[in-house]
């Protein structure tokens, strides 16, 4: 027997894209960020009605108007604390978090990491261009130290951050890295970002191409990628390399760079391991200036996986467990609150 198509529940990836006209610059990498989203979301079996993407400001806060789906474009910094209250009543909801480096690591730096160690199971996408695209040009918490904006004429003196390293700081429970000109990595982690319970956190390197040209173009270009990245997977060796002549191995707890051959072996090689802790603080430091000699190569991959509760279960049971004991509660009884008092004159 042949069932009708639910079409709330089966949807098609042109289905989620909207009427909007998409305001990003010709060439943005946000483009391909997008059709990635539109492409993997309808595979993985969220009735349309569940989905919701917030946003705060910026470029990439745009997100929600050209998804076809319920969303927000709440203010600047501040889609955690939205994202938040929504799960916290909502916990059906697919929540997708869409930031960009500016929103989530300055101004709503504060939410950033509280949302990491609460860990709601929903997902954040932080979309860095290591520049305030939408402000045109200035510069933010990700970009490099001696870096040339309008608001820093004579070179950034700030030293930048590495999310990777504070998500993992705050304690969160997934942290990957993807980039937007690839396609493939990029939608593997938004599908294992979804199947992961918690708040996963996905940064991708977002090339602005009006602002901040080229600033990836070391990991994303065909001639350098090779050599300059490293594409970490769960349970294999750390090699890289254009022809994978070159790996990485663990002397105690330093990380150094060998050349795969006679006297070291891919069986020699660090492994990657996803559920560790230490290992994955140290590959997260992988985070040196691709333009020094004897640097390491940017990871990208999944850094951290970690299974803990989620703040939207307990609080649901805790509401539970005193309707239970005290039965429910009065509005007006908690307008008015229990205290009274009397003015006398
Ligand atoms: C309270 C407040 N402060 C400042 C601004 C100005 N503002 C808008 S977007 C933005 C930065 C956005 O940069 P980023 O998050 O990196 O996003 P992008 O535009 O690069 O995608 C700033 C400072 C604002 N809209 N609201
Ligand atoms: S300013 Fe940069 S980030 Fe914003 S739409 Fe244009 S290219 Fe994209």
């Amino acid at each position: 027997m042949s069932s009708k198509p639910n079409s709330l529940t089966t949807f098609t990836s042109k289905e989620l894209v909207t009427d909007q006209d998409v305001r990003w610059c010709p060439g943005c990498g946000d483009y391909s960020i997008l059709k990635q989203a539109q492409t993997v979301i309808p595979e993985l079996g969220i009735p349309r009605e569940n989905i919701v993407f917030i946003s705060g400001i910026g470029c990439s806060s745009r997100f929600p108007y050209y998804m076809e789906t319920y969303g927000m474009h709440s203010i600047h910094g501040r889609a955690m604390a939205f994202a938040s209250g929504i799960k916290s009543t909502r916990p059906e909801l697919s929540i997708w978090v869409v930031t960009g480096d500016g929103d989530a690591m300055s101004i709503g730096g504060n939410h950033f990491i509280h949302m990491m160690r609460r860990n709601f199971n929903l997902n954040i996408l932080l979309f860095n261009n290591q520049i305030y695209g939408l402000t045109k040009g200035q510069y933010s918490p990700t970009s490099e130290e001696g870096k040339i904006t309008k608001s820093t004429p004579y070179g950034s003196l700030d030293h930048p951050f590495n999310p990777i390293a504070l998500a993992m700081g705050a304690d969160a429970t997934f942290v990957a890295r993807s980039m937007d000109r690839d396609p493939v990595h990029l939608k593997d982690m938004l599908r294992k970002a979804h199947a992961h319970k918690g708040a996963s956190f996905v940064e991708i390197y977002q090339n602005c191409n009006v602002f901040n040209d080229g600033t990836f173009e070391i990991f994303t270009e065909k001639s350098s990628k090779k050599q300059e990245t490293l594409m970490i997977e769960h349970g294999k060796p750390l090699v890289f390399g254009a022809t994978s002549e070159k790996g990485i191995k663990l002397d105690g707890f330093t990380p150094t760079i060998v050349d795969i051959g006679d006297s070291v072996s891919v069986d020699d090689l660090w492994v990657h391991d996803e559920t560790d802790r230490v290992k994955a603080g140290i590959i997260s430091r992988f985070f040196d200036n691709p333009m020094t000699d004897g640097h390491f190569p940017r990871p990208f991959g999944i850094f951290w996986r970690e299974n803990r509760k989620c703040y939207e279960d307990d609080l649901n049971q805790q509401i539970q467990d005193v309707i239970t004991k005290k039965g429910n509660g009065k509005l007006d009884d908690l307008l008015r609150g229990r205290d009274v008092w009397e003015i006398k004159a």
